[in-house]
């Protein structure tokens, strides 16, 4: 009688696995134009379908209504992570992926992107908004699958970081200047409006003649909230915090143009020949604090609130409307699209692939599915760090019940174990009571992390002296010319009394440009926030003829950033005398608190000053200029200064290290000298600050031989 039961239970199983594979056999090869949303930073709470109390995405939540949708689905802390997964069927770090700046943002040129095998079998390939990937020439989209390519740099717009990773200088979310094809336009409208509304004119130029690939990633809801008012508006009366109604209002937007896409879909009448996928990139933002569906923690974490996304597959008269909670992830959308496409992946492109093909479970939403591990790493250490140091600093790995969760701030293990099906929100650590699970996970999770120690190939890179895209943006518009009628989105109307030469104008900032060498002079180096950017031009002009005085391509901001971005400011050059300013940032109140705590920012600027002192320069320190009272914007408050100075000065003291005493010497002249109500200074200010900064400098030179 057993014997019975057991072969009845093995011809069960053997015909449910027959039916998933005829079912999923089915949708392989089979072609559709696929369309794939990818929102920035809204997370998986973020929509009313969710059960978002506020929110309302009515074009979305048919997506969700219409479609398979994911409940258990995993994509990586950050942005250019999940992209790069997404994009190669492999987690990021083996594409070299281990940031989202710092050339650490670049997928490795020697993988294969989806666009690649889509276009390979067929597909015309399209992408729309945001890349993050690269933005190199030969990092872009274009040269990496995509046909058709129309996307802003770096993370998002108006981003610019040392190195690569930068957009079109100047840019903001209304009418932004978008590189089309290598060309950039000076687009008129809202980004997401202006996306959708390309992606939507390019699908219908090509729908029909072959199947497509239409990649559309808004850079919204990503901060800046740079919203449009009336979006805005529709929540400003609903919830209480104004950055959570912005929030909001960018995904209404978002949601709208969904709306015009499907609207569009079924005009052309290829609702039934087309698959739409909807997800989000990493956990949620500024909308959590309101409602983050039960879950713990945010985007640039490894608890399931950082790392778990939407997915919604609609595809009208083929996909059946179901939950599916089977464990799924960001690395199947590769192989799930590329059996969709019924593409021939070489040897080298399966052995890249770590996902598996969804289309079982497109199929059949309960199809049989063996349990996997899934490992998440924030990366994101210190550029130059051993990344073994950080093996255990904001880590997880988990299967399709339990979780083992390590965040620790200086990278020491301390994992905590939860059951994902009793406890989605990670409140209850049964890490203790289960060591034979913990042991068998973290079996699991050092192998991975072994396994990826060879593809960091990103880690040391350098990237060039200026953002590849404001380099290709001034040259395009040098000679002084409007975009041709034929560079203009469609729709689109540039403003004569704001063409992108004019903009780069305005936005451009001399101070901040690379300046080129006379030869046998002393090389100077300014570092220093906004008030150092107003007095760096009349320095150069003092002390010409003297030394070249050169000046960190962008603002100082607070101590960290120096930490993140000295080594790149300092370069390979050689430098005589270094002049260097922190603190205007670090005192910044942010929620009635410094952004840096004078205690790290003592202890920052420790490390920033022995890094300054490996390069034998003669240092420079300057004291935080003064702070105005009353109310600022931001607000910083008129004592700090003192108390940020005095720790600075003891450092210096203790590596007898010169002060030039901004601080001192411009507070008895502020009334004539700085703006009102503002810690920066007018012109005459900024000229009279640079003969101190020059006088300084000068006593520091170098004797002529
Ligand atoms: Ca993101």
């Amino acid at each position: 009688m057993k014997r019975l039961d057991l072969w009845l239970s093995i011809c069960v199983t053997l015909i449910v696995m027959v039916r998933d594979a005829i079912a999923a056999e089915g949708l392989s090869g089979r072609r559709p134009n696929i369309i794939f949303v990818l929102t920035d930073d809204q997370g998986y709470g973020d929509l009313s379908c969710h059960g978002n109390p506020i929110l309302k995405t009515p074009n979305i939540d048919r997506l969700h209504r219409e479609g398979v949708r994911f409940t258990d689905f995993m994509v990586s802390p950050t942005c250019s992570p999940t992209r790069s997964a997404l994009m190669t069927g492999r987690h990021e770090f083996k594409n070299g992926v281990t940031h989202t700046i710092l050339e650490r943002e670049r997928l490795t040129l020697s993988a294969t992107t989806l666009a690649q095998v889509l276009k390979s079998a067929g597909y015309s390939t399209g992408i729309f908004g945001k890349w993050h990937l690269g933005d190199e020439p030969e990092r872009w989209p274009s040269r990496r699958g995509f046909d058709e390519m129309f996307i802003h740099g770096a993370g998002g717009i108006g981003q610019s970081y040392p190195g690569s990773c930068g957009d079109a200088p100047g840019n903001t979310y209304f009418s932004p200047a978008i590189l089309h094809n290598g060309k950039f336009e000076k687009t008129n409208g809202y980004c997401t409006d202006v996306f959708f509304a390309q992606a939507m004119k390019w699908i219908e130029s090509t729908k029909g003649k072959q199947p497509f690939y239409a990649h559309i990633a808004t850079n919204a809801p990503h901060g800046p909230l740079q919203v449009r008012p009336e979006d805005e508006a529709r929540y400003a009366d609903k919830v209480k915090e104004p950055n959570v109604a912005k929030f909001f209002g960018l995904i209404a937007n978002i949601d709208d143009n969904v709306g015009r896409l499907l609207k569009k879909l079924a005009e052309w009448n290829i609702e039934r020949d087309t698959l739409v996928i909807f997800m989000n990139d990493n956990g949620g933002t500024a909308g959590t604090r309101f409602f983050n569906a039960g879950m713990r923690a945010q985007k640039g974490t490894p608890w399931l609130g950082g790392i778990r996304a939407s997915s919604f597959w609609r595809w009208p008269g083929t996909l059946q409307p179901a939950d599916c909670d089977r464990l799924a992830a960001h690395v199947d959308f590769f192989p799930t699209l590329a059996e969709l496409a019924g593409a021939k992946l070489s040897d080298q492109v399966r052995q890249q692939v770590e996902g598996r093909s969804l289309l079982p479970l497109l199929s059949n939403p309960v199809a049989d599915w063996s349990d996997r591990t899934l490992a998440t790493h924030l990366g994101r250490w210190p550029k130059g760090a051993d990344p073994n140091k950080f093996k255990h600093a904001n880590c997880s790995i988990r299967n399709s019940q339990f979780q083992l969760v390590s965040v620790s701030k200086d990278g020491q293990k301390n994992w905590q174990l939860f059951d994902l099906k009793t406890d989605r929100g990670q409140q209850t650590d049964i890490a203790d009571k289960n060591p034979e699970i913990v042991k068998q996970l973290e079996t699991n999770y050092d192998r991975w992390w072994e396994s990826i120690q060879k593809h960091l190939d990103n880690e040391e890179a350098v990237g060039p002296e200026q953002n590849p895209f404001k380099t290709l943006f001034e040259k395009q518009f040098a000679a002084g010319k409007s975009p041709k009628e034929s560079e203009r989105t469609e729709g689109t109307k540039v403003k004569v009394a704001d063409t992108p030469k004019k903009a780069a104008a305005r936005k451009s900032n001399p101070s901040l440009e690379k300046i080129t060498d006379v030869p046998g002079l002393p090389r100077v180096l300014l570092i220093g926030e906004s008030i150092s950017i107003g007095y760096t031009l009349p320095v150069r002009r003092l002390l010409d003829g003297k030394a070249n005085v050169h000046r960190i391509p962008t603002n100082g901001g607070p101590t960290t950033n120096g930490l993140k971005n000295l080594k790149a400011w300092l370069g390979d050059g050689q430098w005589d005398v270094i002049h260097f300013n922190w603190g205007l940032h670090d005192l910044k109140l942010i929620d009635g608190k410094h952004q840096v705590s004078l205690e790290d920012y003592e202890k920052n600027l420790k490390e920033i000053v022995s890094l300054l002192k490996a390069t034998n320069a003669k240092l420079i320190w300057c004291s935080t200029t003064p702070v105005p009272e009353g109310d600022l914007n931001p607000p910083r408050r008129f004592g700090d200064v003192a108390h940020f100075n005095a720790a600075a000065k003891r450092i210096m003291d203790e590596h007898m290290i010169a002060i030039d005493d901004l601080f001192e010497f411009a507070s008895p002249k502020l009334k004539e000298i700085q703006n009102k109500a503002d810690v920066h200074f007018n012109s005459e200010g900024s000229a009279i600050l640079a003969e101190q900064v020059a006088k300084s400098i000068e006593a520091k030179l170098p004797s002529r031989k």
